[in-house]
């Protein structure tokens, strides 16, 4: 089509067919542009039709792949709302109009205890391993935005959000955080940060870390959870400063690791007040607590939350955790009443076990009280029915989870990573191996010196205890041999300092045995870690790619492989976020036909005819597809 339009263009017939051609006549390119992209898009379709899906960590196909139906939405006094424009009320307008300060006042004065919905970074990442792509977020994104105006937030974006989404769904991060915000434009926008981590598994320079919290700021983020995975302050405050650099709500949090209830356990109150005393020093506008493992009990979460409360009357208190034990819930609503102006929860069928508590169930049980969080329980269900079809179909990253496991107490593996850890050993067929695995977890952590575990520092104790159980290691074989032994990198960078320095010291001669004439750091990294060179990684891109954006140096600077990797597929394949999901996770049937929306208005209505047969000489297939009418062909090679 792009020979016919340009041999029969008036211009062309008329042979003046001169060099400022192209800029006069830019709906030729944008032919090309879009031809270019359907043949990109094609490739890809025709690859997964052959060889099936090649995204790491899928087993089989989509348990539902029925259309997805978008839940209507009713007001109280039961008319349909209308939803064609995002909700315009929420909390985010004291965050723009008047600041983060303004804001934390203001949570401070409301009655209730707030919620923040994890469903769209946490839940997921729990549950699905942080598979979710960006398209099913923008779909109910404008029913989102009215269902939980009333939200604290919507916690959406960092963690493992960010590298996930180059590395395996080959997506821009940043393209997703601007697209739910043009679609949710009243509710805060809340990320998780790993302090001076960034969103990267170990320290980056502090100049790198400011930049990206102003490309985040930017693009959308309005509250930023900074933590530090060793509750190290110094490299937490590297964190926190960016973000205020920024101009973002910067909510400095501490990590809860132990069990406060027992008095011989190494994280105490006394510890907790301690952190929580530099954080507020440092200048935070909110103070976060993470319990990132789910083992912060009702009673112990009396206790922190009403120790704090009492000490920082004017402290806004956020408080995370995981399911794991089952006890979320309870330990939520416990942090309601002792103080907190915030809590966490997942819509109900993304909810529960290594996820966060379900919204409907925390909602019903604060119902009636004074600290009613505000939010429209109906709503929250009808959005629930579209997450229920959702997890049906990202059903292929299912880890397996069957109930709650109050051994978490013992075992302290975050959410996130538990659920990783329990896929890995089904891989290998669970049963013994999984019992092996928390063992030696647990193991690992003693032999690291009790450490506070979330990522990064959770991968070092994970990879220890895979270490330890492949390698058929006890607890002493791993002192006694560590001269002789190959430990993991994670293990060497956490002995480095590469990490931060953890609460009560390295264990030692532990450290120095397995470093051996490896460096070693005693304060934080950033102090040693020689500053970014920008403009240098600017010239670099433009040389690679040909061009770039603000937002992919970020990108470059926290993860220099995975972006040029996630670059390469997309000059391959193009952008395919615009692809609906189970077409990306699976092939059509024969004669199915499905449309996608390369840009607006541009639709591609796309049918796949047949699978030719494999070519002895060549090793290929030809797939044929109709594409808006007419034939198209791919060629394939086989893998199998
Ligand atoms: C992350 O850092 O990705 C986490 O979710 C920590 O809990
Ligand atoms: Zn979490």
């Amino acid at each position: 089509p792009f020979l016919a339009s340009l041999l029969t263009h008036p211009t062309f017939i008329a042979g003046e067919c001169w060099t400022t051609f192209i800029d006069d006549t830019p709906e030729l390119f944008a032919l090309v542009n879009s031809q270019n992209r359907a043949q990109k898009l094609l490739a890809y379709l025709g690859d997964l039709a052959v060889n099936g899906s090649q995204i790491k960590g899928q087993i089989g196909e989509p348990k539902f792949k029925g259309d997805i139906t978008i839940p209507t939405l009713h007001d109280e006094q039961k008319n349909v709302l209308d939803v064609s424009e995002p909700c315009k009320q929420g909390w985010r307008s004291i965050i723009v109009e008047q600041g983060p300060e303004a804001f934390a006042k203001a949570v401070r004065a409301n009655k209730g205890c707030l919620i923040m919905d994890t469903t769209w970074r946490d839940a997921h990442q729990s549950l699905l391993a942080t598979r979710v792509r960006t398209v099913d977020f923008l779909n109910i994104a404008k029913e989102t935005s009215y269902a939980l105006s009333n939200a604290w937030a919507l916690e959406c974006w960092g963690g493992a959000t960010f590298d996930v989404a180059m590395r395996f769904l080959y997506e821009d991060p940043w393209d997703r955080l601007r697209k739910m915000r043009k679609l949710v434009p009243n509710i805060p926008f809340q990320m998780l940060l790993r302090g001076a981590n960034g969103v990267a598994y170990s320290s980056l320079p502090d100049n790198a870390i400011t930049h990206f919290c102003e490309q985040a700021k930017k693009a959308g983020v309005d509250i930023f959870r900074v933590f530090d995975a060793l509750n190290d302050v110094e490299q937490l405050e590297v964190g926190v400063k960016a973000v205020l650099k920024a101009g973002g709500v910067a909510e400095g949090t501490v990590c809860y690791s132990g069990d406060m209830l027992n008095p011989s356990k190494k994280y105490n109150l006394e510890y907790y007040m301690g952190v929580v005393e530099k954080i507020v020093n440092m200048g935070a506008h909110v103070l976060g607590i993470k319990d990132m493992a789910g083992v912060l009990k009702p009673k112990a979460a009396t206790m922190l939350v009403g120790a704090i409360r009492k000490k920082y009357p004017d402290l806004p208190i956020h408080v995370h955790t995981h399911d794991s034990a089952g006890t979320g819930v309870a330990s939520m609503v416990a942090c309601a009443q002792a103080g907190a102006d915030a809590v966490d929860a997942a819509t109900d069928s993304m909810s529960g076990m290594t996820s966060q508590p379900s919204i409907g169930a925390l909602v019903a049980s604060l119902e009636g009280s004074e600290h009613d969080p505000g939010l429209n329980a109906h709503q929250l269900r009808m959005i629930d029915h579209y997450w229920a079809q959702l997890r049906l179909l990202y059903s292929p990253f299912e880890a397996g989870l069957t109930g709650p496991d109050p051994e978490v107490y013992e075992h302290e593996i975050p959410g996130g990573q538990l659920t990783n850890l329990i896929f890995q050993a089904s891989q290998q067929g669970l049963g013994e191996q999984w019992a092996q695995t928390k063992k030696a977890y647990e193991q690992a952590n003693d032999l690291l010196g009790d450490i506070v575990k979330v990522t990064p520092t959770s991968k070092v104790v994970g990879d220890l205890a895979q270490f330890m159980v492949s390698n058929q290691l006890s607890y002493n074989d791993v002192l006694e041999k560590a001269e002789q032994l190959d430990f993991p990198s994670s293990v060497l960078e956490f002995f480095e300092g590469l990490m931060g320095q953890p609460y009560g010291g390295f264990p030692e001669p532990l450290r120095t045995k397995a470093l051996r004439e490896r460096r070693k750091m005693d304060k934080r990294p950033g102090l040693y870690l020689e500053p970014v060179n920008f403009d240098e990684v600017r010239n670099k891109l433009k040389e690679q790619f040909g061009g770039y954006t603000e937002t992919d140096v970020a990108s470059y600077v926290m993860y220099p492989k995975v972006f040029e990797d996630f670059k390469k597929w997309t000059q391959k394949f193009g952008d395919l976020s615009v692809l609906p999901t189970k077409y990306f996770l699976a092939k059509p049937e024969i004669g199915e036909e499905f449309h996608v929306e390369l840009e607006k208005g541009k639709v591609l209505i796309i049918k796949l005819l047949a699978i030719g047969p494999l070519s002895e000489q060549t090793g290929q297939r030809e797939v044929f597809y109709e594409m808006n009418g007419e034939v198209r062909q791919v060629t394939v090679d086989d893998q199998h």
